[in-house]
């Protein structure tokens, strides 16, 4: 198991090649997970063919990392700054044992841009460590807070799940949990499904489900992953469908059919006393497509 330094197109970035031939691509801008390839070989996120990878906007695919805001919900950057900063990774954080190779990146308020720091004045620090094990990814990100105010934040992994065709995909363990609208800010109001067993495709869908008890499974073909979730109270579903998905400039034209957004995301602000910080993470397992829902 080997942690190498790369560019993913002009970004710096980490390959890691873990159990089994897993393999994962972290880069530094952002601590943007764009690539993971299961043991069996298999691409499990999906990227845009017009991303950009060249650090002037952020990554349209992969796991964005979303801190201090989600998407428009408060006065600052849209869905935050972290996934358009430059992340450092200390040689001395990867790990290796058995079965898990794992790299860890970290971002503290010197590291931001000037503007960026002047926008959001806390003094903090962020890590994300990466785990790779042979069938499963697990994302483990923590916030301290170093200064001396409370600070208040929000967060969320937008991962972009890679899938052969939206029509085809199902999502389960939704049923009776309780969504609202993503664009109501504030959220007004919730409304449930009791019957929805599996949730289907057919448009856009911008959905938090509220307390997502979990794991949830997303099916497509003879893809299943099992999606596992601690700290993070929420789960955000995200397809843009086929109209909003033409008005988004790195998208290119029929890739919204292949991949579904579920995100396991704080959306009610954390408020972090001085000193204390908050942990969340997410493991996702790449399981036998035969199971039986
Ligand atoms: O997480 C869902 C969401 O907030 C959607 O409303 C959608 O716009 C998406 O994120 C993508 O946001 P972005 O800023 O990456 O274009």
């Amino acid at each position: 198991m080997t942690v190498t330094r790369i560019h993913h197109g002009a970004l710096p970035a980490l390959q890691i090649d873990g159990p089994g031939g897993a393999q994962a691509i972290v880069t530094l801008f952002g601590a943007h997970v764009v690539s993971w390839h299961s043991a069996d070989g298999r691409q499990r996120l999906f990227c845009s063919s017009i991303s950009k990878l060249d650090g002037s906007r952020s990554i349209r695919g992969g796991v964005p990392l979303i801190f201090p805001q989600f998407s428009g919900r408060g006065d600052g950057m849209r869905h935050g700054f972290a996934r358009i900063s430059t992340w450092r990774h200390e040689s001395a954080g990867a790990m290796h044992e058995a079965e898990a190779c794992s790299v860890e990146l970290m971002l503290t308020a010197s590291d931001l841009a000037p503007e960026i720091a002047a926008a959001w004045p806390h003094d903090f620090g962020l890590s994300l460590r990466v785990t790779l094990q042979a069938d499963a990814l697990t994302l483990a990100f923590r916030v301290r807070n170093c200064g001396q105010q409370a600070m208040a934040f929000s967060a969320a992994l937008h991962s972009y799940y890679l899938i052969d065709a939206l029509a085809e995909a199902s999502i389960e363990g939704l049923q009776e949990v309780a969504f609202c609208e993503q664009r109501e800010v504030p959220p007004s109001g919730a409304a449930s499904l009791p019957d929805e067993v599996l949730l289907r495709f057919n448009d856009k869908i911008d959905r938090i489900y509220r307390q997502a008890p979990g794991p949830l499974i997303l099916r497509c073909k003879d893809q299943r992953l099992r999606l596992e979730q601690t700290g993070f109270g929420d789960a955000v579903v995200w397809n843009p469908g086929p109209v909003d998905s033409a008005a988004l400039s790195d998208m290119a034209e029929q890739e919204y059919q292949h991949f579904i957004c579920i995100e396991p995301a704080q959306i009610d602000a954390v408020t972090l006393a001085p000193g204390a910080q908050w942990s969340a993470q997410q493991t996702v397992h790449c399981e036998d497509a035969e199971k039986p829902i």
